[in-house]
């Protein structure tokens, strides 16, 4: 009898672990110091994908493929607080919904594993839900996509519209007197849980568009890149406690294809969107050959409707010949400089040629030593024999 329980087991334990296509391992820390656009670090919680990883805010971004068996094996090497990991809009089951309460909180140095099959193509959110009011304003969240079956990266759903780049957008706010030691430590006990002290006020002080914010969103490093005339899918998610409202140019001709996972059944096409908290949308637009586009995200306060903040983030098409993935990989340092000379480690043949941003021509040359110390501030294009590279004085 003994014999036949132990086969039993092996069996079962089996045909659980044999259906695992995708393992993914997300570590939990709470001494995270993030840089805002003043020069001022907060302290966070957050989420990193390897132990040498720093936590950075929002989270990493999980990829999945529809249809996969995915175990999410959470680490949570903070102390203080369990955590656990939210999968919100995921339609999975409530042993595996990472509702501490329905199911189980994971402590320090434990390790929580969340199984589930991934559902339908789409954008969704994840996030600690152990005091979620706190710990998501802590950095306790990001992005997890869902690919279509066949993992197609450009692809909105199995059978859905293509598009060439996706951009990944995530908005949430700071309100600093949320991330003192005396909010972020609050007390817990397994046994008696102690009642914890959630700020009166939220007065949010940054307001992030993918963790960063006004000067950094300005900040040619921080651009992102597409090609001209491409196509682009827009995940967007508001892990904030705002609503915020995109407002995109009207020469992109934005089209809203899905909502919460969901393909609409219509598209709504407008130029601006509202996203809620915890909300996310799939827009898709179309780039012309304008060097750049610009993205509103005004933010206001769910009470008043009163636009507490509006953020822009850019897009900047590629020149012919400019590969982004090219951009720190080769030989001139350093990127940036904060004296506006460079380097080369390569004896150059013939003249290379360096370009503003906006496409002017500032200089020609050979020499190892580039001085662009009397041009200002920002990005430069460097061109040589077909490969590019960008040059950052800051
Ligand atoms: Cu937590």
């Amino acid at each position: 009898m003994k014999k036949f329980y132990i086969i039993l087991i092996l069996l079962v334990s089996h045909s659980v672990y044999a259906q695992i296509d995708y393992s993914k391992l997300i570590i939990g820390r709470n001494n995270g110091a993030k840089t805002l656009h003043d020069g001022n670090v907060t302290n966070t919680f957050g989420f990193a994908e390897s132990l040498g990883e720093l936590i950075d805010v929002p989270g990493p971004t999980i990829y999945l493929n529809e249809g996969d068996s995915v175990e999410i094996d959470f680490w949570n090497m903070s102390q203080g607080a369990p955590h656990t990991i939210h999968l919100h809009g995921l339609d999975v089951n409530q042993e595996n919904d990472g509702v501490g309460a329905l199911s189980f909180d994971v402590y320090h140095m434990a390790h929580g594993f969340y199984r589930f099959k991934a559902p339908h193509a789409g954008t969704y959110l994840y996030h600690c839900h152990v005091v979620s009011t706190i710990h998501v304003q802590a950095g306790m969240y990001g992005v997890l996509v869902v690919r279509p079956q066949n993992g197609d990266p450009n692809q909105v759903w199995t059978g859905g519209e293509a598009y060439e780049k996706e951009l990944i957008i995530t908005s949430s706010e700071i309100d600093t007197n949320w991330h003192t030691d005396a909010v972020l430590d609050h007390p817990y006990d397994t046994i008696n849980p102690v009642p914890v002290m959630i700020p009166d006020d939220y007065i949010p002080q940054y307001f992030l568009v993918s963790g960063l914010s006004d000067t950094q969103l300005s900040n040619p490093a921080n651009y992102y890149w597409a090609a001209e005339d491409a196509k682009v899918y827009l995940r967007q998610s508001n892990a904030g406690y705002y609503g915020t409202r995109y407002i995109y140019p009207s020469s992109v001709s934005a089209r809203t294809l899905s909502s919460d996972g969901r393909p609409l059944p219509a598209e709504y096409v407008n130029d601006t969107l509202e996203v809620y908290p915890g909300e996310r949308y799939g827009t898709m637009i179309q780039l012309g050959s304008d060097p750049f586009y610009t993205i509103d995200v005004e933010y206001f306060d769910l009470n008043t409707n009163e636009v507490k903040s509006t953020q822009t983030y850019t897009i900047r098409t590629s020149m012919a010949g400019l590969d982004e993935n090219s951009i720190f990989s080769s030989t001139i340092y350093p990127v940036p400089s904060s004296t506006g000379v460079f380097y080369s480690s390569e004896e150059f043949q013939s003249e290379y040629e360096i370009y503003s941003i906006t496409g002017n021509k500032i200089l020609e040359g050979k020499n190892m030593r580039i001085d662009l110390s009397d041009q200002p501030k920002g990005m430069y294009i460097f061109q040589y024999e077909g490969w590019t590279k960008k040059l950052l004085i800051n």
